[in-house]
């Protein structure tokens, strides 16, 4: 069972100039505004609130860097990764020019951070699939990057509900419903599965620990 035993942020960046350097491999949460992606980051590190939460979407305009420190329980290991979390897209908001410079940070991101191993991007368990989503899978797709689908906010959709909303929400993405996990960050539901799915992306990737 992989254990988070502490996390620390470590800077906002916009440029790769402003990457913080790092040995280790990276993890980066992506999705609509609002979707959830900072309180699934804060459940996933059992910190309140290390990553900021808010009810004004498009809050996260820079990529947030944080660096956790990880147990494996039965073979006695401590390592390190970095979790990053993504600015969100999708606000109606915006300006074409803030979307334009979203698109270029995206961008720049997948294609020159390195250390960068697994995206993890979150749709809203209650909302079939969505073109913005739909076109960040095809950003992840083009740079073969590897990706996982969690399905948030599965609290507010009664449980026998859930798994025909995940294969709608997978057949919309054109993917097996077993990519896609339901989480909820206030009831911490899919959270142990969120952790074997990290701690086996971590081990078998043989990280440095
Ligand atoms: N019921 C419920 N509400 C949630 C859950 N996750 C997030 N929320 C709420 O959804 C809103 C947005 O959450 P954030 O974590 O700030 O979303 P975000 O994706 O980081 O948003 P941006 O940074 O603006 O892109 C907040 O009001 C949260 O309390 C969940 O699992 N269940
Ligand atoms: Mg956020």
């Amino acid at each position: 069972m992989l254990e988070i035993l502490n996390s620390e942020f470590v800077k906002s960046a916009v440029n790769p100039q402003q990457y913080p350097a790092t040995p280790y491999v990276e993890i980066a949460f992506a999705g609509k505004s609002n979707v959830g992606k900072s309180s699934m980051i804060n459940t996933l590190l059992n910190r309140k609130a290390i990553a900021k939460v808010s009810n004004t979407p498009g809050k996260t305009r820079l990529l947030n860097f944080f660096r956790v420190r990880f147990c494996q329980k039965q073979i006695q290991q401590q390592g390190y990764f970095m979790l990053a979390d993504l600015p969100g897209y999708g606000y109606a908001k915006v300006s074409k020019k803030e979307r334009d410079s979203w698109h270029e940070m995206m961008r720049q991101y997948f294609t020159n951070r390195l250390n960068l191993g697994l995206v993890v991007i979150l749709v809203d368990i209650r909302h079939k699939a969505d073109p913005k989503d739909m076109m960040m899978l095809e950003m992840l797709r083009q740079t073969g990057q590897s990706f996982l689908i969690v399905a948030t906010k599965a609290d507010k959709i009664a449980k026998t509900k859930r798994d025909k909303a995940i294969r709608n929400i997978a057949s919309g993405l054109q993917l097996p419903a077993s990519y896609i996990l339901p989480f909820s960050a206030t009831k911490k539901i899919g959270l142990s599965n969120l952790l074997t799915i990290l701690e086996k992306y971590l081990f078998d990737t043989r990280i440095e620990l």
